[in-house]
């Protein structure tokens, strides 16, 4: 367990050692005090329960700009001329920060790990440069990559969307850009690879074809996952919903939306869904709701963890700290068996007024540790068996004779006017919620 902290060109954080789990009664800022990668919970570690990611985006990428102002944080390993030594700085304090966290796993964009060129064949030349540099770093360090995943959706020609463009050129450049980070997925032994669709929906209605574009996001979906099983990409597909922004309206709106779409396009075997909190919020669901509807549909891949803001209705991306959604978001997930290969990333982003380099590790601590709770939580709250069991009681008039008979289909409706004709008018049942909710309290201070 003791790997490298630092097997870069140059330590970006030397004022920071490897963060090590000192318990809660620790008050290192710098420590975790729920987050003990060995702790056993229901016969699994905790590092293998949690899974966690960190992004390339956020953290490495850029520094704090806003629409109203430019960054406030000017990383050092961004610093120079030539776009490969700057790639490499970038991937070098990568791999420290993500050790030093001691974190398994990260997520990148083709353009977070390299820079895009004047011609394809140079970004590819580029890409492949520095996926091999990463494959080492990967190896040096044991740090292994959760997802990868294209950015079709920043570089103004993808402005009208990328698969879902009016115009083929530009889908056929979006399918070069597909193609080339699923190579570098497959090459790095990505366990997921992501489709997030940041531009693939409308600004309105008057231009736009949605049945055709929404026909030709199902061929390009199609096409991916037939190039990537070509090439020996085990792992699962994932879409990651959001209603909007950057587009008023996006296709991939919220879970249930994404679900009956790949059914409908028979990609439903080999995609999952990569469900982001704050995606969730802003299609006006909570996280949880999302995480049941994949999980329901046995498609519950990954999440990204972060958190909305109430008073706000944009993806505002903070690092996640509130107890209750994690705990509720772990319940899910343990009821689901755990994630497969999926896992928790953080898809979070400092404040803008966050400019210390420790602001980085406080943040990756608090959201580790948050989750690490939640974990804990869920945990109690379903080996207590009690909510289990309230719910089964609920339910319990489909466990057996008509019910039951209903439940497999043996019924027509004038079978319902008869039972109900016979058994008279139902007594109304509690649903306890005030109940249920503080079986859900109590468990936060048996932690
Ligand atoms: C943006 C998305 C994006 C995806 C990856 O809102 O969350 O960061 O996770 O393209
Ligand atoms: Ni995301
Ligand atoms: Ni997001």
């Amino acid at each position: 367990m003791s790997r490298p902290v630092f097997v870069g060109q140059k330590e970006y954080f030397p004022s920071i050692n490897r963060i090590e789990y000192e318990g809660r009664e620790s008050d290192n800022p710098l420590a975790f005090k729920a987050y003990d990668p060995d702790r056993l919970v229901m016969g699994k570690r905790m590092e293998e329960h949690l899974r966690f990611a960190v992004c390339y985006w956020h953290t490495f990428c850029s520094g704090g700009a806003d629409p109203f102002g430019s960054e406030t944080r000017n990383h050092e390993w961004l610093i120079g001329s030539a776009p490969l030594a700057i790639s490499e700085q970038k991937m070098d304090a990568a791999f420290e920060l993500i050790s030093k966290l001691n974190v398994p796993y990260y997520c990148f964009h083709d353009i977070d790990m390299s820079a895009e060129s004047d011609s394809l064949i140079a970004t590819q030349l580029h890409l492949e440069t520095m996926v091999a540099l990463a494959k080492k770093r990967q190896t040096e360090t044991g740090i292994k990559l959760l997802w990868g995943t294209a950015n079709v959706f920043s570089n103004p020609r993808y402005m009208n969307g990328a698969s879902t463009n009016p115009d083929f050129h530009v889908l056929a450049h979006a399918g070069a850009q597909v193609k080339m980070a699923l190579d570098a997925t497959v090459e790095l032994g990505g366990e997921n690879y992501v489709f997030w669709g940041g531009r693939e929906g409308y600004s309105t209605l008057f231009n736009t074809d949605t049945k055709r574009e929404l026909e030709h996001m199902a061929q390009f979906l199609t096409m991916a996952r037939d190039y990537g099983r070509s090439i020996g990409f085990k792992g699962d597909f994932l879409i990651e919903p959001k209603p909007m922004e950057p587009t008023k309206h996006q296709y991939d709106f919220d879970a249930q939306t994404v679900i009956g779409f790949l059914r409908h396009h028979g990609l439903d075997k080999d995609f999952k869904l990569n469900i982001e909190a704050n995606h969730a919020t802003l299609a006006g669901h909570t996280f949880a709701h999302d995480l049941r509807m994949a999980a329901d549909a046995n498609m519950l891949g990954s999440i990204d963890a972060n958190r909305g803001d109430y008073q706000n209705g944009w993806d505002t991306d903070q690092f996640p700290t509130d107890l209750y959604d994690c705990a509720q978001a772990m319940l899910v997930v343990l009821e689901n068996g755990g994630f497969g290969s999926g896992g928790l990333n953080f898809d979070a982003k400092l404040r803008r007024e966050s400019t210390n380099i420790d602001d980085f590790f406080h943040a990756h601590i608090g959201g580790m540790d948050s989750f690490a709770r939640g974990l804990l939580i869920a945990e109690k709250l379903i080996s207590s068996g009690k909510l289990d069991a309230i719910k089964q009681q609920r339910y319990r008039s489909f466990d057996d004779s008509t019910g039951k008979q209903f439940e497999r289909g043996e019924l027509n409706l004038e079978d319902l006017f008869e039972f109900a004709n016979e058994t008279g008018y139902p007594e109304p049942e509690s649903g306890q919620q005030e109940l249920v909710e503080n079986l859900i309290n109590d468990a936060f201070f048996q932690i």
